[in-house]
């Protein structure tokens, strides 16, 4: 039995119009109790326009949609109430839907209702979540493809191939004499672990494009002071948002913005510079860039073109092992220049070189941009721990007994069931439905 819950469905702010959704197995009667018309004796989905009662009183003049089970977004009745954008109206009609046997919605109730109903795979649901979260075009788009079930498609291979292969092995180890089924012998599953080796290497590394697209990257802007970091941030924006001085150690906290490159969420930070000192307030500062710098995804270190010294030869260090761009800046300030650098000149605020290679770094085709991926965190993570057990059966496949073969098969098979939902740890699940909003 899915109790009748109920939640404002608009953001909880002044407006026109505010939507209240309620849905359970017992929500009609939940509205009889509350609607002037009757709501329980429909039979197809329906529009009505009637009054919201608390009692005698009348609290707003509202229409009403009825959608029977499972044609509705839950897969259960529900009911979509229309009513006027004063807070007061919408807190009262939640008031007194709950007054009359509804319970508050929690986050994404709504959406975890529609996925045990079967009306959405997981992937579907964690869409519906992105959708709402989207910043650009393309991450709405990225988002919609998952929504209507394109990334969930990429998946289904993976599943026939392993569901079969397991199901293979287990009845050639149960049943040895049946000699008509399909033998799972090494030759057949090094054959299938090629192939989803290959497959799954590529959903990857499509996954990760799409997730740059969807989520946006952090950029850090390192090196040491006054080679014109926070000039750089600040030509990038378009706007004076870091202070620049020529005194060293200028930026002491870190100083963000946001700028979007080809549909993409650019969040740069500009850090500190990062030197030997003994001031206090530095020294934190110089520990929040090199922390800013570790959790970034891609650093900006920049020189100045016309020296490099000891402590630039440190910062390089630091950026050796994560994905980096080397601007030199202060072009104006050189006569000779070096091939293959990259030199750009912060004061005069031209700054394309720099964007154009942040898009270059990303190594984006514009079939990241119209494809469906598995894009999400917890999709791409299950598909690597996937592709570690391919590997590792591969590697060991000849010296292994069947059955524990089979149980590595089996993992395989159960990882690419929680991806869809369809074998899916409720705590995972309630998990992921939190970071839903409440009328979602
Ligand atoms: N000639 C020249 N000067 C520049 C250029 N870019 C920045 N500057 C100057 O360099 C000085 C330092 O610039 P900032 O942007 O504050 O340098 P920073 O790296 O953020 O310095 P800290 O915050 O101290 O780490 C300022 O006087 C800027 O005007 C440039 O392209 N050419
Ligand atoms: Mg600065």
């Amino acid at each position: 039995m899915f109790k009748t819950i109920v939640a404002l469905a608009t953001p909880p702010l002044k407006s026109a119009l505010a939507i209240i959704r309620l849905s359970g197995d017992d929500c009609f009667f939940v509205a009889d109790k509350f609607f002037s018309k009757k709501v329980s004796t429909i039979d197809h989905n329906k529009i009505m326009h009637g009054y919201i009662m608390d009692g005698d009183e009348i609290v707003d003049d509202v229409v009403l949609l009825a959608y029977i089970g499972p044609h509705s977004y839950t897969g259960e009745d529900s009911v979509e109430i229309m009513c006027h954008g004063s807070v007061l109206i919408f807190n009262r009609i939640i008031q007194t839907a709950i007054k009359c046997g509804a319970t508050l919605a929690t986050h994404g109730e709504y959406t975890s209702r529609a996925y045990l109903h079967g009306k959405m795979d997981l992937i579907q649901a964690e869409s519906v979540n992105d959708l709402i979260n989207a910043e650009s075009e393309e991450s709405k788009k990225l988002s919609m493809m998952s929504l209507k079930g394109k990334t969930s498609e990429l998946i289904k291979p993976i599943k026939e191939d392993f569901g079969a292969l397991y199901s293979n092995i287990e009845v050639n180890i149960d049943y040895p004499e049946y000699q008509d089924i399909e033998q799972a012998n090494v030759s057949k599953i090094i054959e299938i672990c090629k192939k989803n080796k290959d497959y799954i290497g590529n959903l990857i590394k499509n996954g990760i494009k799409g997730k740059i697209i969807k989520d946006g990257i952090n950029v850090a802007i390192v090196g040491k002071p006054n080679v014109g970091k926070s000039s750089i941030l600040n030509a990038l924006l378009n706007e004076d948002k870091a202070i620049v001085t020529d005194i060293k150690g200028t930026t002491r906290d870190i100083v963000e913005g946001k700028i979007i490159l080809n549909g993409i969420s650019i969040n740069l930070f500009d850090t500190a510079g990062i030197r030997d000192s003994e001031d206090k307030i530095e020294s934190i500062g110089i520990d929040k860039s090199k922390q800013e710098l570790r959790k970034a995804d891609l650093v900006i270190a920049v020189f100045s073109a016309d020296s490099f010294d000891e402590e630039d030869k440190k910062i390089m260090n630091l950026i050796s092992n994560k994905l980096n761009i080397i601007v030199y800046n202060k072009e104006d300030l050189v006569t000779k220049k070096e091939p293959n650098k990259l030199y750009l000149s912060a004061i005069t605020k031209n700054v394309d070189v720099l964007k154009n290679k942040i898009i270059e770094k990303l190594e984006l085709n514009q079939s990241n941009y119209d494809n469906p991926s598995i894009n999400n965190v917890r999709e791409l993570g299950l598909l690597q721990s996937i592709l570690v057990k391919i590997n590792h059966i591969l590697d060991t496949i000849e010296n292994t007994p069947i059955d524990l073969v089979s149980c590595d098969v089996k993992s395989i098979y159960l990882d690419v069931l929680s991806i869809t939902g369809e074998d899916c740890d409720f705590d995972v699940a309630k998990e992921i439905f939190s970071r839903f909003c409440v009328g979602k």
